[in-house]
């Protein structure tokens, strides 16, 4: 049998089979082979004598940390219009997370009925991510975000008080009601946090606080370049094959932030990235 966990307390796993929940504990040789189940992950699964067990795990397409969760198709990086205001280092440093981890990131601009985000959508929808504006507060445009996330495992990610919860409450409301109880997720002091993903009919969401707290991990490897659709999108015009966009004469990236085609903003970051991975003695 084959499932997904949605949901891990102390030591056991639940995994959402076509036949309901399977309560199940991870095999003998995953702890000696120190093989550690995700939530996230997708499981082949054994039913013996009543007990469920975890014998397989299948190639994980994304990996999240902070929370640790796989396979998460979307990130979903809640905004406010205002209040708090948006803050465009925070986005872009999540949406480089994102990018690194595998994961397809989209903007999600809440509290529209506050103030409009005409700046934020030019300026997101300019490189070439997917913007949707809504408000938990007025019901606004909740259906068209259902649309984006639909089929997928969409993590919901954001600075406090953005609305995360608002709106996930909105989107699973009624198919909590029949399934697990819904708990919402607190990160107050004294509160412990799980982690677990909620199904909708088609996929699953999961809240997440910050995401925005995590430094990228710069490899050598890491192909900065890629992590920027604007800056992506323009390989292969510049003079020289296998710039990289810093100090070539004709790079068309620079050209491009010149005419303000690319935010400085986002220039910036990838000429800071870039120098973290220089200052990496394996990088050349
Ligand atoms: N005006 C307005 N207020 C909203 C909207 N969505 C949420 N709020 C309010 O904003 C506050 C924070 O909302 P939450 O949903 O708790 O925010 P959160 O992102 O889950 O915050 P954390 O759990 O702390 O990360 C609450 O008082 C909500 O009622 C909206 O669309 N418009
Ligand atoms: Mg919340
Ligand atoms: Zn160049």
């Amino acid at each position: 049998m084959q499932g997904k966990i949605f949901k891990g307390i102390g030591g056991f796993y639940y995994v959402m089979t076509e036949t309901g929940v399977v309560e199940c504990r991870a095999c003998g040789r995953f702890r000696k082979e120190r093989i550690i189940p995700m939530i996230g992950d997708e499981v082949v699964l054994d039913v013996k004598n009543g007990k469920g067990y975890i014998n397989d795990i299948l190639p994980r397409r994304s990996k999240l940390v902070r929370p640790a969760v796989a396979n998460i198709d979307t990130l979903v990086i809640v905004v406010a219009a205002k209040s708090p205001d948006p803050n465009t280092a925070v986005i872009d440093k999540m949406l480089i997370n994102a990018e690194i981890n595998g994961i397809t990131p989209m903007i999600c601009i809440n509290k529209s009925d506050l103030a409009d985000a005409d700046d934020l959508v030019k300026l997101y929808n300019g490189i070439g991510y997917k913007t949707v504006i809504v408000s938990a507060e007025e019901k606004r445009g909740i259906d068209e975000l259902y649309t984006l996330i639909d089929g997928k495992v969409a993590a919901f990610a954001g600075v406090s008080g953005v609305g995360k919860s608002s709106l996930l409450t909105l989107i699973t409301g009624s198919e909590l009601e029949t399934g697990e109880v819904s708990e919402k997720i607190s990160r107050g002091k004294h509160t412990t946090r799980h982690v677990e993903l909620f199904a909708l009919n088609n996929g699953f969401v999961l809240d997440t606080p910050g995401f925005s707290s995590i430094e990228p991990e710069i490899t050598a490897e890491l192909d900065i370049a890629g992590l920027f659709p604007e800056i992506e999108r323009l390989t292969g015009q510049c003079r020289f094959r296998g710039c990289r966009h810093i100090g070539e004469p004709d790079c068309a990236v620079k050209e491009a932030v010149k005419d303000g085609v690319i935010p400085e903003s986002r220039y910036k970051i990838y000429t800071e990235l870039c120098e973290i991975q220089r200052s990496i003695p394996e990088w050349n």
